[in-house]
This record gives structure tokens, C-alpha cells and sequence, in this order.
């Protein structure tokens, strides 16, 4: 049987020797930083419905309610940092020729930490857009006036985030598909696998031949294709995984 020291230095090794990789991540990473998750036992479902607060018909039902929700929520993010796990991977992408970084988180702690080639899957929370001309624009108010208006238009803006049943960028998805199809190794953190498309992208890498690590406090759906999976808190395995 394979040892768990022996497994973690398969990992290394190949993580070390990999002239390509991707990176996948989920809530579970930033949860380190003190940033709620959403699912689990503190996650954030537990007590609000995702359908009355992340759908776009839930916006056009209440956008005041809404935009409470994300107020509350800007202001916890505004009080966190990169974790160890964030900063590992700033150092990964320094060593490794081609790079990817694909995460659903919106609390932008990635490109905070100094990642470079980074894909916000599922948008960013200080960004806001129009749901009249359209644009998108900065905006790290906390609090934010609610409702938010438009300095352009006067139109009403919405988080620039990607709500259930709203698709993701289609530039996005192309390149995250196209790096989980290329790289050597997958290394997908924190993330419980269950929203697509997402969680596509790891079975996308490992059938097309990728060396696929997870880290996760605990196993996920994804647990049974991976190569490797490794259990802990992405604060404490990232650093020993990584240098
Ligand atoms: C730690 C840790 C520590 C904790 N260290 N680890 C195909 C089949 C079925 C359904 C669908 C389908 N295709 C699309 C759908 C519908 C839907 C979907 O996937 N639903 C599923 C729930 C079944 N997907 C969509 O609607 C997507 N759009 C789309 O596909 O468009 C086309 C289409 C539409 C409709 C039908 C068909 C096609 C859009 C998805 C947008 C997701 N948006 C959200 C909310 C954004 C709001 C916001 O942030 O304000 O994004 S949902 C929420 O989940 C958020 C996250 O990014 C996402 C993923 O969550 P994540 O990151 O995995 O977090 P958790 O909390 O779930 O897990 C944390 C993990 O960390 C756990 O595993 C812990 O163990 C671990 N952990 N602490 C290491 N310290
Ligand atoms: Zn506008």
C-alpha cells in the first residue's frame, strides 16, 4: 500500500517537474483568509437560500435584498488577506513556463497575492455592471450605497458575478477547457466540486492525461479520479506541496 509520505512526494515531484500547469480553486482556500464558504457546516447556504439571493431572478424579485447580501459580504472580504495557499501559488506560477489559474472565488485574494494569469470564473465581488448600457466598472465602497446606480446611465447596477443559471464568459470557459486539456498536472484546491461547469475541468484534465492532485479538509465527488488527493487545510498542505 502506498505510504501518505510516498503519495505527497509523487505529488511534489511531479508538481516540481511539470512545465505546465493549472490550478483550480474553490471557496475552501480563501477560507483560510477568515472568507465564508458556502457549503459545509459554516457555509453560507446554511442560512440564506441560494435561490432567493444569487439568481438573477432573485435580482429582478429584490435587488435591494440582494445587494444587503453582498454588502455584508463585501465587508467581511474587505477584512481578510491571502493565506500561505494563496501566496504558494504567486510562487508556482513564478517557476512553472506555462501557467493557469482558473478560480471560482470572487474575493480577488489571488491576484491580491501577486497571481498573474488568473481566471475569475465566477466574476469578482468589487466589480459591479450596469443591467442598462452594460458596463463594468470598480468599485470597493464598504458599505455600498444600496441600490448602486450607474455614473454613466443611471441604470441599476448588479455584482459583476455569475449567478446560478447565468453562463460564464464564454472566453473563459474556452481557455479554462483548453488549460485543464494541455497542462501535466491539475491541481484543483478547496473547492467541493459540484457547481458546474467547474467542476468539469478536473475529470476534462485527467482525461486527458494530467498528473491530478487534489487539497481538501475532505474528500469530494472528484476524490475517486484524482491521483492524489491530499487532506488538510490548504493554508498548511499548499506550502509543503509547493516548495
Ligand atoms: C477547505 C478548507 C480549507 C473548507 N482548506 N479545503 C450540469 C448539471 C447540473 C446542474 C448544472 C449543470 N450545468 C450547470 C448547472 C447549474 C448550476 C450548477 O452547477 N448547479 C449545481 C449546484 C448542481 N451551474 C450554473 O448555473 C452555472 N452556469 C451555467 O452552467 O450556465 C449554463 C447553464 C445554466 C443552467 C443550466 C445548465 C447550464 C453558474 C454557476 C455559478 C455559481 N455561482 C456561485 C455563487 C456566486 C455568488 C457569489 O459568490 O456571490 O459561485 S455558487 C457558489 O458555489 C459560488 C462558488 O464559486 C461555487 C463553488 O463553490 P466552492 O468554491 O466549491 O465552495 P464550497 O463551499 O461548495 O466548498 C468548499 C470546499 O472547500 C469544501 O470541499 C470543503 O471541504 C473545502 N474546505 N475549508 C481546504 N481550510
Ligand atoms: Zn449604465
Amino acid at each position: 500500500m502506498d505510504s501518505l509520505v510516498s503519495v505527497t512526494e509523487e505529488a511534489r515531484r511531479r508538481l516540481g517537474e511539470a512545465r505546465s500547469v493549472a490550478v483550480l480553486t474553490g471557496a475552501g482556500i480563501s477560507a483560510d483568509s477568515g472568507v465564508p464558504t458556502f457549503r459545509g457546516p459554516e457555509g453560507l447556504w446554511r442560512s440564506f437560500r441560494p435561490e432567493e439571493l444569487a439568481t438573477p431572478e432573485a435580482f429582478l424579485r429584490d435587488p435591494n435584498l440582494v445587494w444587503e447580501w453582498y454588502d455584508w459580504r463585501r465587508g467581511k472580504v474587505a477584512a481578510c488577506r491571502p493565506n500561505p495557499a494563496h501566496d504558494a501559488i504567486v510562487r508556482l506560477e513564478s517557476r512553472v513556463p506555462r501557467f493557469s489559474l482558473l478560480t471560482q472565488n470572487v474575493d480577488g485574494l489571488h491576484r491580491e497575492a501577486g497571481s498573474q494569469n488568473v481566471i475569475e470564473l465566477h466574476g469578482n465581488i468589487w466589480k459591479v455592471r450596469c443591467t442598462n448600457c452594460h458596463e463594468v466598472g470598480d468599485n470597493r465602497d464598504v458599505p455600498i450605497q444600496v441600490p448602486p446606480h450607474c455614473e454613466t446611465c443611471g441604470g441599476l447596477l448588479r455584482p459583476h458575478i455569475v449567478w446560478f443559471g447565468e453562463s460564464l464568459d464564454p472566453d473563459d470557459i474556452r481557455a479554462a477547457f483548453e488549460a485543464a486539456e494541455s497542462c501535466e498536472v491539475f491541481l484543483v484546491v478547496g473547492t467541493s466540486g459540484i457547481v458546474q461547469p467547474a467542476a468539469s475541468f478536473v475529470s476534462t484534465a485527467k482525461r486527458a492525461g494530467a498528473f491530478v492532485i487534489e487539497a481538501n479538509l475532505d474528500p469530494t465527488p472528484n476524490t475517486w479520479i484524482v491521483d492524489v488527493h491530499l487532506s488538510g487545510r490548504a493554508a498548511e498542505v499548499l506550502p509543503s506541496l509547493i516548495d
